[in-house]
């Protein structure tokens, strides 16, 4: 057994959004680092097929939709007191859009409102009661939460959200020895830019065109150094970007 097996060994992650992407990455390095994990988002196929692929060392798999309050309760209420997370990843998030905001969508803004900060907060406030002392919550906060954007004003106020409560929930959970991360990366090629351009291919493909984006991995690397911490070391913010992207305005692309 390796030093990280052997230390992780017993201890629980619970990752939100582990079908695709960050989620699914952070999943595959936990399990090879020895944690138990609980698995949860809505596309509950690909939920049974990572629960295959990672074995024995999946405890539960939970399908919900974070927006929905009644529902992430219930469903984090199947928890028994002994799979309660030691790390909590919120990871579950996603952009919608990419318009001005005269001509915004509210069923757009809404979805990104409801994922990514009440569904957070919905997950967070469900589990955080029961965690104990030594714990960790890492959110997935992004470059969007630091620097704003034209066009990304909706997800933009939802990730300096996440940067904020970030923060705060830090303050609040300290007396009770919960630590609290943030890892915000720059530009990463998941299914995030399908879905923000709502399935165009083309349009998400062009993202990534003429750089070396981040992949899953390497922001779930980032995720388990934090989680990986010896208890006195508390991680708060990790921002992570390709090394073509200097900021969310700078993007070296080649024949650009
Ligand atoms: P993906 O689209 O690949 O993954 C998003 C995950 O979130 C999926 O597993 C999805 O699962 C889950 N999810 C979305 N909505 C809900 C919901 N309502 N309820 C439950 N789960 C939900 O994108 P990424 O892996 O890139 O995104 C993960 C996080 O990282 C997001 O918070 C995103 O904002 C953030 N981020 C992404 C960056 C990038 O460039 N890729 C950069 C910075 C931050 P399912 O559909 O099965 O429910
Ligand atoms: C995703 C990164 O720059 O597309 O959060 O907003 S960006």
């Amino acid at each position: 057994m390796k030093n990280n097996e052997l230390q992780n060994s017993g201890r629980i992650m619970l990752i939100t959004g582990a079908t695709s992407g960050f989620g699914e990455a952070i999943a595959h390095l936990a399990a090879s680092s020895g944690y138990h994990l609980v698995i949860c988002g809505r596309r509950e196929g690909r939920l049974n097929e990572l629960s295959e692929s990672l074995g024995a060392c999946v405890l539960m798999s939970l399908v919900f939709d974070v927006c929905d309050e009644r529902a992430t309760r219930n469903a984090l209420l199947e928890l028994a007191d002994t799979m309660v997370p030691h790390v909590l990843i919120n990871n579950a998030g996603l952009a919608v859009g990419t318009g001005s905001i005269d001509v915004g969508v509210y069923d757009d803004w809404n979805r990104m409102i409801d994922t990514n900060i009440k569904g957070l907060l919905h997950v967070t406030r469900e589990l955080t009661p029961r965690m104990q002392a030594g714990s960790r919550v890492i959110n997935m906060g992004s470059v969007a939460g630091k620097q704003a954007y034209p066009g990304g004003a909706v997800y933009n106020a939802t990730k300096f959200a996440v940067d904020g409560l970030t923060k705060a929930m830090r303050m609040d959970l300290l007396p009770r020895g919960i630590q609290v991360a943030q890892v915000a990366p720059g530009a990463a090629n998941t299914e995030f830019s399908l879905v923000r351009f709502k399935g165009d291919k083309q349009k998400a493909k062009n993202v990534y065109t003429g750089f070396e984006p981040l992949s899953a991995v390497d922001v779930a690397e980032a995720v388990m150094f934090i989680a990986d911490r010896p208890p006195h070391v508390s991680i708060q913010d990790i921002l992570i970007m390709p090394a073509a992207q200097a900021s969310v305005h700078h993007l070296l692309r080649k024949n650009s």
